[in-house]
């Protein structure tokens, strides 16, 4: 393996000197070249093949928790996948199933109706393989029922919300490691006071639905930790520099105002291309989360590969330092409790039709590859949790 890895640094090494002459990669490449010469043996480090040990084992060492994000048609129809999902994972959480409308399995496929098929399923498999459950998530403004733009009004636009959380946390309590309770409800780019985005939710009943959304989940859960979920706090652009700030006065309100929440989920999409990764703003803003007294998640990680280029062993090592590069800042901050990727497996995941690449090869943005093989993304992650201090 060793050998391998050192024969590539070789040949990259030499297409980047052939390069520099023009004779290979020119223009839009550029940073493509740059990223494949930044590949050095410090780097490479973090792709060794560092043992069998699973990465929910490596993760408890150090008092955290490693999972990921499951479809119930895939985890049902899939053994092999199941089989590498219960040896790596120690939380699982429905992708699909506990969102208010995804097909085929809607959790509110009518006003009146709750269908639990997905996520009791996925629960019983969890429980079965000794693993913890998260919610996802209870409000958002995507993945709403085609019945409700019809249906919720300012006048019942409260009795909704209750009625679903009550039935939808109620049946679950007791047994949720923690709740996505509100989920991207911050967009600078709205324009909006606070830096909130423009959701149904927001226009039906004020900003106050954030607040009252947590305070039911609570209620029916006193148990579960209760978590703002949102994406786009990674990197040092614009946006993002905007949404930390907004996320932060966000949790600052909410914290004034005694509402039962308790943690912060960042998502973590990562984009192999993205250069603007700054280690010290991204410390400082988990530093300033950790300061206020919540807790830290790491829910929806994954490496977008859309712009990198097509060889599979670059495009692996590059992703694989986005990983660890990513969670070596994460990890040292005590307050981050668990990191959970979005899929496990190349063979599912939302970035094939979400961000395809345009050469139409299959993306590769997981800890596994098609086939349920380790891939240097894996190896990866378990080299930041090896070297992560303990909690
Ligand atoms: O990965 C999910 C995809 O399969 C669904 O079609 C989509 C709509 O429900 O949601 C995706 O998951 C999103 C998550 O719920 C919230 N953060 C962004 C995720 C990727 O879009």
């Amino acid at each position: 393996m060793y050998q391998k890895i050192f024969t590539r640094r070789k040949f990259l090494l030499g297409l980047g000197a052939v390069t520099a002459m023009g004779a290979v990669v020119t223009g839009k490449d550029e940073l493509k070249r740059q990223q494949i010469l930044a590949l050095d043996d410090a780097d490479c480090e973090c792709i060794k093949y560092p043992g069998d040990e699973s990465l929910k084992q490596r993760a408890a060492k150090k008092k955290l928790i490693f999972g990921a994000a499951i479809r119930y048609d895939q985890l049902s129809s899939d053994t092999e996948y199941a089989q590498n999902i219960a040896k790596e994972c120690s939380i699982l959480l429905p992708e699909w199933g506990l969102k208010w409308h995804v097909n085929p399995k809607p959790l509110r496929p009518t006003p009146e109706s709750f269908d639990f098929t997905a996520a009791d399923w996925m629960l019983n498999f969890a429980r079965t393989h000794d693993m913890q459950f998260r919610g996802h998530t209870l409000v958002w403004h995507e993945s709403l029922p085609p019945w409700f733009e019809n249906t919720v009004n300012h006048q019942n636009a409260k009795s909704f919300l209750e009625k679903h959380i009550q039935t939808v946390v109620g049946r679950y309590r007791g047994k949720i490691h923690s709740w996505d309770v509100v989920n991207e409800a911050i967009e600078p780019r709205d324009q909006l006071p606070n830096g909130l985005r423009k959701t149904p939710w927001l226009e039906l009943l004020g900003e106050d639905y954030i607040d009252l959304a947590f305070r039911l989940a609570h209620e029916a859960d006193p148990k579960a930790m209760l978590v703002y979920n949102d994406y786009g706090l990674d990197y040092d652009i614009a946006n993002d520099e905007a949404k930390r700030n907004a996320v932060i006065q966000l949790l600052k309100r909410l914290k004034s105002k005694g509402t039962p929440i308790h943690a912060l989920g960042i998502q973590a999409h990562l984009n192999g291309s993205e250069t603007n990764f700054n280690p010290q703003k991204l410390k400082d803003f988990l530093a300033q989360v950790a300061d206020l007294g919540f807790k830290i998640l790491i829910t929806e990680l994954d490496v977008t590969d859309k712009e990198l280029p097509h060889d599979i062993e670059i495009r692996d090592r590059i992703i694989a330092k986005v990983y660890n590069n990513y969670l070596k800042v994460v990890l040292e901050e005590p307050a981050v409790i668990a990191v959970i990727t979005w899929g496990l497996s190349d063979k599912y995941t939302w970035l094939n039709e979400f961000k395809p690449r345009e050469d139409g090869a299959p993306v590769r943005p997981l800890p596994l590859d098609l086939n349920g093989k380790r891939k240097f993304a894996w190896n990866a992650i378990a080299h930041a949790f090896d070297n992560a201090p303990t909690r």
